[in-house]
């Protein structure tokens, strides 16, 4: 009558809560390959190949460490094709006293485990997932009583508890941020320059097992978007801290100097690349802000690169998930804007004329993965100011990234991509027109369109989209003060030029075909 523990394709950490305090003599870790959690969206093939080859080296590091796996493989024929019908027929399988699993990373199999307990032939134990920095609890704690949620705010709080880059203070007063200050922003906007050389990232050549599964994916899930030609993705831990080293090495002295920018045909730049492997839990986000913290203590990195790395683990990564839990389940169907045009269909073949664009699909289909400000200021700001459906931009997202989950997707996405929260997440829009482009990168250089060309013909679309999206959302954005100042430019603006703006933007729109049905879901 042993212990069943259920462990998710996301949850691949030996410390996992549910495992404890167990004795590996009277347990079953119990790891499921389900149909369902591949195809309720249809994720890229990239990605379901990285999942579900992570778990087979993960059952077969917890065998060797003498755990007893009954790991269910996705072709099994006996299989259900749902976490929760597996998890049934193992409790039945193995006789079991007692089901006890870590909570999901998801609102919905949150509601689906809940549902299981009573239906269960025996008790079932849904534990708190301690893999964060900050409970949901704690952090609902600190949003209540607050006007606004700020993420500087929270991750103050984060580096207190945790004394990342944090120094001795004289006396008896309170330890005080490195440098002086909490956050070096400032210093990481730089956009490409002709010194930049990014180092080649470091690449993990598919195993055995990863091939077999992705001969797997090809044969199961062949209308799935993406391709898993250029696999690469570290599969286990030490693979995963192999990543780390190479990061830290090769790419964090300029992570934050490069952060934002942006160059065509160059898909990582300075970025870690390492999202996959922590939301698989591969590794320990807070160990891996402590190789960062040593590289600075060391002198091996600047500041402001070791403490923009730092605020997107311990800040941006926990506030996020926060903000998920204390914003569901309403932020799946917000829709602040009223955002009602469908999707393009180029987001899904990348056939535009729009360079950046382009840039951006390409890489997402090869690699399941685009760097930060390419989601948020090319897919992302494109989406906003075109007015797409949230839901539609959301599906997507959840898609095609090896490292979304909807805990960390829906809020990028819905709420700081979309501003379709009203501004719970963002103070405002994250919306640009061509210059911002231009600015940080290099694609305008050799694009169809002319980004120093405001309307008409050959026009950028992101310029006149941008004050067409302004315009249309005026009632809400001009009570914003930090958005007002742009209708004072619009409305000291002379009329005919106004009326090129809207009807160039209105003309681009007209030209933009619907994705076709069954892309991100049958
Ligand atoms: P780096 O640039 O090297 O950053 C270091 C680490 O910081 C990342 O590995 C990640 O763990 C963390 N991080 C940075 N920014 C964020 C953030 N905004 N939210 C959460 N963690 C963050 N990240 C996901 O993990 N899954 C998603 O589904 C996802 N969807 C996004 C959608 C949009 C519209 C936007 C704007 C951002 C999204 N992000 C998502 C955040 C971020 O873009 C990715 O974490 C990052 O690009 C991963 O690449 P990297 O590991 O090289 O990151
Ligand atoms: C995303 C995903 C996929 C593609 N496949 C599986 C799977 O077969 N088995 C599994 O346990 N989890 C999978 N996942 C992750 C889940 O969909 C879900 O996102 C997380 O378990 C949430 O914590
Ligand atoms: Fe993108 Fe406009 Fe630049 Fe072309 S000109 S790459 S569409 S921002």
């Amino acid at each position: 009558m042993p212990v069943l523990v259920p462990v998710l394709g996301d949850q691949l950490s030996p410390g996992l809560a549910s495992l404890r305090d167990c004795d590996k003599g009277d347990t079953v870790v119990l790891l499921m390959e389900v149909r369902e959690e591949c195809t309720y969206v249809k994720h890229h093939k990239q990605k379901i190949a990285l999942i579900l080859s992570a778990m087979r080296h993960f059952a077969e590091s917890l065998r060797s460490d003498g755990w007893t796996v009954d790991y269910v493989e996705l072709c099994d024929p006996d299989n259900t094709g749902s976490l929760t019908g597996e998890i049934m027929r193992a409790a039945e399988r193995h006789d079991a006293d007692l089901v006890r699993v870590v909570e999901p990373g998801e609102w919905r199999l949150d509601k689906a485990f809940k549902g299981l307990m009573g239906p269960l032939p025996c008790e079932m134990e849904i534990v708190p997932d301690d893999r964060y920095l900050c409970s949901i609890p704690e952090f609902i704690g600190w949003a209540q009583g607050r006007g606004e949620l700020r993420m500087e705010y929270f991750y103050r709080e984060m580096r207190r508890n945790t004394g990342l880059l944090m120094e001795e203070a004289d006396g008896d007063a309170a330890p005080e941020p490195a440098g002086g200050k909490w956050n070096y922003d400032h210093e990481n906007r730089a956009g490409p320059d002709d010194s930049m050389e990014p180092p080649p990232a470091p690449k993990f050549a598919p195993d055995a097992t990863t091939r077999a599964v992705i001969a797997m994916v090809e044969r199961e899930f062949p209308d799935h978007f993406g391709t898993t030609d250029g696999f690469a993705w570290p599969v286990t831990a030490d693979e995963a801290e192999k990543a780390v080293d190479a990061f830290i090495a090769d790419r964090l002295p300029l992570f934050g100097k490069y952060q934002d920018a942006m160059v065509h045909g160059e898909d990582d730049l300075f970025h870690s690349l390492l999202s996959t492997s922590i939301n698989l839990s591969l590794l320990d986000p807070v160990a891996v802000c402590r190789r960062a913290e040593a590289a600075y203590d060391a002198g091996d990195a600047p500041l402001n690169a070791v403490e923009g790395f730092i605020r997107q683990i311990i800040g941006w990564r926990e506030y996020i998930r926060g903000m998920y839990w204390l914003e569901m389940p309403e932020l799946a169907e917000a829709n602040a804007l009223d955002a009602d045009r469908p999707l393009p269909e180029f987001y899904w073949t990348g056939e535009t004329d729009m360079r950046c664009i382009d840039d951006c699909v390409r890489s997402t289909r090869d690699n399941a993965h685009a760097h930060h400000i390419q989601r948020l200021m090319i897919l992302g700001n494109f989406a906003l100011i075109a007015g797409i459906v949230p839901q539609d931009v959301e599906d997507w997202f959840l898609v095609v990234y090896a490292d979304a989950y909807e805990w960390v997707e829906l809020p990028n996405v819905a709420a700081m991509a979309l501003w379709a929260d009203k501004g719970r997440l963002a103070s405002k829009p994250y919306a640009a027109g061509g210059n911002y482009i231009n600015k940080m990168s290099d694609y305008c250089r050799d694009c169809h369109y002319s980004v120093s060309k405001k309307t008409g013909e050959g026009a950028c679309p992101f310029n006149a989209l941008y004050w067409h999206f302004m315009v249309r959302n005026r009632r809400l954005l001009e009570r914003n003060n930090r958005v007002a100042r742009v209708y004072s430019t619009w409305d000291r603006m002379k009329e005919e030029r106004r009326d090129e703006y809207m009807a160039s933007a209105d003309a681009f729109l007209e030209t933009l075909a619907p994705a076709r049905a069954g892309w991100a879901r049958d």
